[in-house]
């Protein structure tokens, strides 16, 4: 209940920030966008994980309007960035599956994009496999409503949830994100699993993110692969907004 009450409280006492990874293309390692992960300036506490608290609000249902919020906050970022004529860069925001379960989020997020004009495809969102099964129809005429804003949608931690091979091809989404699990077992070659999942993707049509690459040897790896994009501590870390953009520039 004590974090029930400060989520809200902290929603509007502008407690939250996003930090920014850098998202880079995994064989000249420049940058393309970037996933926007909350961070939690709590008054007493102090900084408090996401973990500590997206899963208590998730079961609150106070996720839905932290989510709103956040994309409020990522909207505002992308359009400062495109008003200082950064080049063009994708913003990946996590939202609960929850947002699937009703048409609202539609106008929640046209309204995002009317409010910060921002470009068509500057946003993409990340949701975990299991919440767009439970949704498929009701999640598939929102992604569509979507589409005119060119708003992406990647299937965050894939491999791990449930066996997906059945629904994939019915999704409207656009990209997949292999689960770090995967990664962290990359040694000596790509493994069968890494490949499997690479050319599934290429069946499909699907963009991949390796997801939590740290170290030179997994890069090597997934260069020698299909593999499109790459994230992880070995390139960038989550940063403060303004430290992110620094990185734009060159090959990381
Ligand atoms: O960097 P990391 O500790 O930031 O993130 C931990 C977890 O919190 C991840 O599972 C991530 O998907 C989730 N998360 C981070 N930011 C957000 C957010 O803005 N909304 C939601 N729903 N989940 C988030
Ligand atoms: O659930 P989701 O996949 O959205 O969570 C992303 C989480 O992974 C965030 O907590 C982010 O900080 C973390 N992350 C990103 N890259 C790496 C990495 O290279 N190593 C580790 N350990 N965590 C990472
Ligand atoms: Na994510
Ligand atoms: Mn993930």
């Amino acid at each position: 209940a004590d974090i029930e009450n400060d989520l809200q409280h902290g929603i509007e006492h502008h407690e939250f920030e996003l930090y920014y990874q850098p998202i880079f293309a995994i064989q000249q390692c420049h940058v393309v966008g970037f996933e926007a992960l909350v961070r939690w300036h709590h008054p007493r506490k102090g900084f408090v994980s996401p973990n500590d608290f997206i899963s208590i609000a998730e079961n609150t249902g106070q996720i839905i309007n932290l989510d709103l919020h956040l994309l409020d906050l990522a909207g505002k970022q992308i359009a400062a960035w495109q008003q200082q004529g950064k080049r063009f860069l994708r913003v990946t925001v996590n939202v609960s599956s929850r947002h699937f379960a009703s048409i609202d989020f539609i106008s929640h997020i046209h309204a995002i994009y009317n409010k910060y004009q921002l470009a068509l495809g500057s946003l993409c969102l990340e949701i975990t496999e299991s919440g767009l099964i439970e949704n498929l129809e009701l999640a598939t005429k929102i992604i569509e409503g979507l589409a005119p804003l060119k708003v992406m949608l990647c299937l965050d931690d894939f491999g791990t949830g449930y066996s997906s091979l059945g629904y994939l091809h019915q999704l409207p989404i656009h990209v997949l994100k292999i689960d770090k699990s995967f990664i962290d077992r990359l040694k000596d070659n790509a493994t069968p699993l890494v490949d499997a999942i690479l050319s599934l993707a290429l069946s499909l049509k699907l963009d991949v993110v390796a997801e939590g690459i740290e170290t030179q040897e997994q890069l090597i790896i997934l260069q020698k692969t299909q593999c499109d994009f790459g994230q992880g501590f070995l390139k960038a870390r989550p940063l403060p907004a303004d430290q992110a953009i620094l990185l734009i520039d060159k090959p990381l």
